[in-house]
């Protein structure tokens, strides 16, 4: 591979000095980045990739350790090089500058030089996604009359907001640790920053909790339909957690209450009103299970499970559920998000939770994530909460496309890719603005798909634009030019072997 760099490099030097035409086709702004960035300046030269290239960054910043990872796993699998620590060549520089916003970057390539300018690591991650793209989309137009070149120019690029998430639903099915990762891998190439995972359901408790053994042992035994189930031990846990923060993205941990919680009162008799504990459940109902108000002990377990989890969490936020408890009364709804909201606080958490938490007093900073009630949202708002935008209609993944969808659910309506990309969060729901929202999320439920050839059917090409929703500006947005740029993701999507919906209203490019 090196001296086919070496020989191309070779061929490209004789071949530019008759005629350079060819290499300034590729222009810095017809690159289709996803999600599409802020400006780009392009200034028409060209980068070239070859052996020797180095890194210069502060090496006594610790902290830089997985931006500098990051980039030497992009550029070895774009360019089959590996990066140099040494003084070389040409460089990839990491610049600080403290005026630009959290997750803001900039990407200067310049003939000799790729400079990287942030104020954060954050920054510093994101525009490595950036360049990542350019590599692989440059590196799969190499031929022998072409040589791999980086268009050089500026991008300047910011996100416009800070919550850009997605969900998945690992207790109506169970995914394992190593499909967590390869999602995460996903989420990040598309500047995603939270991953919000469904923990506890009807059909499955999913953590392990030490102090409450048979929630995983019994409740985690099965799943929709019947398989096997499964769960994560506190160590899986971590390791999903820590794998997240490499890739600059934060693990949101839910726990349903006090509805969906069939799994928890199949496991212990002592939580059910009646000290019965049910069976349990493998099928496709919501809104039959409730946690009991009467008891003192449903509380100690509410204590326990939220500070075990707490405690290996290290992100902001703990989604305490609160959906579609139809068999819990009014009253006793609101005790029970009222506990909640202190329990999380009491340790060191901020409570999300779905709209419904609306119908009781919120703590000032609890979120409300909106998914099918306009009204709730509004009032969640009236209280002073943020809202993190799940439109079903819009944003669930795991609606159908269309009636010949063979996954998914329906009761949203059909989301194909243009419906999914078409809207804006701060427009949507009437009295709902950018200062209200803290982000936009993505939800994947599970009750149709059993592993992930299933799940990225749905998620992709979705999740892509969810993605772009929440990095750029709406005025930066429009379909035709998605739908342009969304068309050449499906050669990157397939080298990656991802088992994409090809929706037949894309032009997809393949190799
Ligand atoms: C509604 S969205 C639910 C889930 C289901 C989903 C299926 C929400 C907060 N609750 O329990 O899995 O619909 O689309």
């Amino acid at each position: 591979m090196i001296m086919k760099q070496f020989n191309l490099l070779f061929a490209s030097l004789i071949f530019c000095t008759l005629s350079c035409e060819s290499l300034s086709e590729s222009h810095l702004e017809k690159i289709p980045l996803i999600p599409i960035a802020k400006t780009t300046l392009p200034t028409g030269g060209h980068f070239y990739i070859k052996p020797g290239i180095g890194i210069d960054f502060n090496k006594e910043d610790s902290t830089i350790a997985p931006v500098i990872r990051a980039l030497k796993t992009a550029w070895k699998s774009s360019t089959n090089l590996s990066l140099d620590d040494k003084k070389s060549i040409s460089t990839i520089r990491f610049i600080e500058d403290k005026t630009l916003a959290n997750e803001a970057y900039s990407l200067e390539i310049e003939a000799k030089s790729i400079s990287i300018i942030s104020s954060t690591n954050e920054g510093y991650f994101r525009g490595i996604k950036t360049l990542e793209q350019i590599l692989l989309f440059q590196s799969a137009k190499e031929t022998e009359s072409i040589p791999f070149t980086l268009p050089t120019g500026v991008i300047s690029d910011k996100a416009r907001f800070s919550y850009r998430g997605s969900m998945l639903d690992v207790s109506r099915h169970f995914f394992s640790v190593e499909d967590i990762k390869r999602y995460i891998d996903l989420m990040a190439f598309y500047k995603m920053n939270y991953l919000h995972l469904h923990l506890s359901d009807d059909q499955g408790w999913r953590i392990e909790i030490k102090s409450w053994p048979n929630l995983t042992l019994h409740g985690g035994s099965t799943e929709v339909g019947g398989g096997e189930g499964g769960f994560y031990t506190q160590k899986d846990y971590r390791e999903i957690v820590a794998y997240a923060a490499e890739n600059f993205i934060t693990i949101v941990p839910e726990i349903d209450l006090p509805g969906h919680t069939n799994a928890a009162l199949s496991s212990y008799p002592e939580l059910n009103c009646d000290g019965v504990a049910p069976p349990l459940y493998t099928g496709m109902d919501v809104g039959f299970s409730s946690l009991c108000v009467d008891k003192e002990i449903t509380f100690k377990f509410m204590e326990d499970v939220i500070k075990e989890i707490a405690t290996i969490t290290p992100g902001p936020y703990f989604h305490i559920g609160g959906d579609e408890s139809h068999s819990t009364k009014k009253e006793d709804y609101r005790i029970f998000i009222d506990r909640a909201q202190q329990i999380v606080q009491n340790n060191g958490k901020i409570t999300m939770g779905w709209d419904e938490i609306q119908s009781t007093t919120l703590l000032p900073n609890t979120i409300a994530q909106y998914w099918h009630s306009a009204e709730n949202a509004q009032n969640a708002v009236k209280q002073g909460a943020k809202i993190v935008m799940s439109p079903g209609s819009r944003a669930y993944l795991d609606m159908k496309y269309d009636s010949l969808s063979p996954l998914g659910l329906k009761w949203a309506g059909y989301i194909d890719v243009k419906h999914g990309y078409d809207w804006d969060p701060a427009t949507i729901v009437n009295g709902i603005t950018e200062k209200d929202i803290l982000g936009i999320e993505a939800p994947l439920w599970s009750e149709t798909i059993e592993d992930f050839d299933d799940l990225s059917f749905l998620a992709f090409p979705r999740l892509l634009g969810y993605a772009e929703i929440g990095w750029a500006d709406n005025h930066q947005r429009e379909w035709e030019d998605y739908k342009s740029r969304l068309a050449e993701h499906g050669v990157l999507l397939e080298e990656l072997k991802i088992n994409y919906y090809p929706s037949p209203k894309i032009s997809w490019k393949t190799k």
